[in-house]
């Protein structure tokens, strides 16, 4: 490994089996004598994010040989050369997989997670978990979502008719990931909308998903009713060949479960969910984006996009968790995750949204069970619906249970979720909630590798080492400013106690005492016995 930096928390890369495969870690840097500490790192290469970052992954998409570079046909990428399946092939990465092969995407990936990489090649191969990377987004690095595997992190960023703009969505996208965000939606609607995803996908490590329905919706200027199938098609093409690594597709909302939401307190609160069910119940019409399946499919092998099957009747209340609309939706998404797997597309499956601690497991039992096994992404769950302002922890509550269960991937849900869009501050508040959140996961999962973490940030603790303890928080700036908010000084770094107590009464303080006391008295009671002539076993008088 190569250090970038000295500094106590560093950038450092693990070298593959070949010199192009360097997988970043953050290293930190502890004192007294412990070993250095490997954290999982999402922040990217950096850099200026106007140029675009370098191609990473160019060599390994082309040296494949079933990769063609021709002029794109999505009606705004004119003039432009991008990466599309030669005839007859398929791309993907479940392809690969499924054909025995470990492709470097696997292996970086392997690194990433620590773990053999043919048990990698194997869980995606099963379908259990996806590597998403579309052959246009060389710039990412590969990532995997799927149970064995670290829970990820999804941050929605985007913008809507009335607010942000081009630099500000790159901004928050990095800041996202500087913040531990394994992959980022952008969920732009309005204008400009393909120039800012341009912009994203250019400048984005981790993989970019989208919901091309919102798009495809400007085009007819908001009327669901005017939506066409050829419509829709065009603009996954066009994003597809920008290099979109993973698309939300509400095609599990079929005609037939529209009525089942009607009585429901909040009804559809999906943006996609309620796009579709207007236009099959306006035209009494099942939902293009089912009937079209297929065509889709063909698509997305094309160019190894990954489904992520809409939740489009998720549940938006606690009143409204787990109903009939919500599971009848689920089993439509198991049935198209198996036709996907029937053209090599690696598919994950989106799931709710508001839901009670006790009716969360039931979710993904039914999910794993109706969905063969496919990777599930949740957004949170939140666990009750009385605290708009703070539902980054109505929801971190039930994304880490949901995690705990078996759901691969966490949306994000930021303060301003009901209220507004997020700015920077919320986006990083919605990453911290959900990172303490996954890592609780991995924890209750055993995930091999989490609780090294834990154990050094315990012992650091225990040991006052505050620096060290600093640089291992998940947030080391606020670690650091809160500590020093009372205890400014230098010095206060290598104090045996903090302000919440203060010297006379830490409790850690007082348990180093007491371990030098049960040592006393210990060499007290060894000296007694000694004394005593050091007999196990005395002869009865
Ligand atoms: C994740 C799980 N369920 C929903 N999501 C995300 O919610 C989805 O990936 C997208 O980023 C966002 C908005 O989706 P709707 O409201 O269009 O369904
Ligand atoms: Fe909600």
């Amino acid at each position: 490994m190569a250090s970038a930096t000295h500094s106590m928390r560093s950038k450092v890369y693990q070298q593959g089996s070949r010199p192009d495969l360097r997988v970043p870690f953050t290293r930190v840097e502890l004192s007294g004598g412990e070993p250095p500490v490997l954290l999982y790192d999402t922040s990217g290469p950096g850099g200026d994010l106007t140029m675009g970052l370098p191609e990473l992954r160019l060599g390994w998409i082309t040296e494949r040989g079933d990769v063609d570079t021709a002029p794109a046909v999505g009606p705004a990428n004119e003039g432009r050369m991008v990466r599309r399946a030669r005839a007859g092939r398929r791309v993907t990465q479940l392809h690969y997989a499924r054909s025995g092969i470990i492709t470097p995407e696997m292996e970086f990936a392997a690194i990433r997670e620590q773990m053999d990489p043919e048990a990698v090649r194997a869980e995606i191969a099963a379908g259990r978990a996806i590597l998403p990377n579309n052959i246009n987004h060389p710039e990412s690095e590969p990532m995997l979502i799927g149970e064995k595997f670290l829970v990820k992190v999804n941050a929605n960023i985007g913008t809507s008719a009335v607010s942000s703009g081009i630099a500000e969505e790159v901004d928050k996208m990095s800041w996202a990931c500087t913040w531990g965000a394994d992959t980022v939606m952008d969920l732009s609607t309005g204008k400009h909308i393909h120039r800012i995803r341009e912009a994203i996908v250019r400048n984005s490590p981790v993989p970019i998903g989208t919901v091309p329905l919102y798009q495809a919706l400007e085009k007819v200027n908001g009327d669901p009713q005017l939506l066409t199938w050829e419509i829709y098609r065009d603009t996954v093409i066009e994003q597809a060949e920008q290099g979109v690594d993973y698309m939300t597709v509400h095609a599990a909302v079929l005609l037939a479960h529209v009525p089942l939401a009607v009585d429901r307190v909040t009804g559809i609160v999906s943006r996609g969910g309620s796009i579709m069910a207007a236009w099959a119940l306006a035209r009494h019409e099942e939902n293009f984006l089912y009937t079209r399946f297929r065509d889709l499919c063909e698509i997305f092998a094309q160019f190894d996009i990954a489904f992520s099957l809409g939740d489009g009747l998720r549940p938006g209340s606690i009143a409204d968790a787990n109903d009939e609309a919500q599971f009848a939706e689920l089993r439509t998404q198991g049935e198209l995750t198996t036709i996907a797997w029937e053209y090599d597309v690696q598919v994950m499956n989106e799931g709710p949204g508001h839901v009670p601690l006790h009716k969360i497991k039931e979710n993904v039992d039914k999910q794993k069970l109706w969905c063969s096994d496919a990777p599930f992404y949740t957004l949170g769950p939140l666990t009750t619906d009385i605290a708009p302002a703070y539902d980054h922890i109505t929801s971190a509550i039930g994304a880490a249970v949901i995690a705990m269960h078996g759901t691969a991937m966490l949306c994000y849900v930021t303060p301003k979720e009901h209220l507004g869009l997020p700015n920077r501050e919320d986006v990083k508040a919605g990453m911290i909630a959900y990172k303490i959140a996954a890592h609780a996961g991995d924890l209750a999962k055993n995930h091999p590798g989490a609780q090294v973490w834990d154990d050094a940030l315990s012992k650091a603790r225990f040991e006052f080492r505050w620096e060290d303890q600093f640089n291992l928080a998940i947030d080391p700036d606020q670690a650091r400013s809160y500590h020093d908010e009372t205890l400014p000084a230098i010095g206060a770094r290598t104090a045996h106690f903090c302000s919440m107590c203060g010297p006379k009464f830490c409790s850690m303080k007082i348990s180093h005492e007491l371990k030098d006391l049960a040592a006393q008295g210990m060499a007290m009671k060894s000296a007694e016995f000694k004394e005593a002539g050091a007999k196990l076993y005395l002869p009865l008088a």
